[in-house]
């Protein structure tokens, strides 16, 4: 296990779609696990591979407080198979875009079809916080991050300050 550095924006990988996967394996099992670290460690409630610099479509989720058991979500190759007509707002935060927070709207509920660590295709209904955090997570596969979502004014603000800070720390 291994915790893995998280790129921050503005990253061309964070805006590039990620490749399908296909077929699980040991090598892909072992980063889901890295990912999951580093999501714990980090602390975040998702984590996509796009974010660890690698280009593929695999994210990890757990949404379980520090007082509840782990529940961690591995899911290879998802896709969004039905989504409700009801929104749902959600203030918004992302590793890859550390200290920004705004309110994002998206489907309540959606169904994702996606293969589990086994190699097993699933179909599974989620709502609430893990509806907002799987459609969080899926969009990173696609290259897109939830500033996106909001506003040019408001995405450019936030790019800037992301730019800046890093420009202080070089
Ligand atoms: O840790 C995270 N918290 C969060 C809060 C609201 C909506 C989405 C998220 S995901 C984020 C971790 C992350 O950046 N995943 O890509
Ligand atoms: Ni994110």
């Amino acid at each position: 296990m291994a915790r893995l550095p998280i790129l921050v924006a503005p990253d061309p990988r964070l805006k590039q779609k990620a490749a399908a996967v296909g077929a699980v394996d040991d090598a892909l099992r072992a980063l889901m696990d890295d990912m999951l670290e580093t999501m714990y460690a980090a602390p975040g409630i998702g984590l996509a591979a796009p974010q660890v610099g690698v280009l593929k479509r695999v994210l990890v989720i757990d949404i379980a407080r520090d007082d509840e058991p782990k529940a961690p979500l591995r899911m290879v190759d998802p896709e969004i198979i039905g989504a409700s007509d009801e929104d749902c707002v959600y203030e918004e935060g992302c590793l890859s875009v550390p200290e920004h927070y705004a309110d994002v709207t998206r489907p309540a509920w959606v169904t994702v079809a996606y293969l589990d660590e086994s190699g097993r295709r699933r179909e599974q209904t989620f709502d609430g916080l893990l509806a907002t955090v799987v459609q969080h997570e899926m969009d990173h596969l696609d290259g897109i991050l939830f500033i996106d979502h909001l506003s040019s004014l408001k995405r450019n603000m936030i790019l800037r300050k992301l730019l800046k800070s890093r420009e202080k720390k070089a």
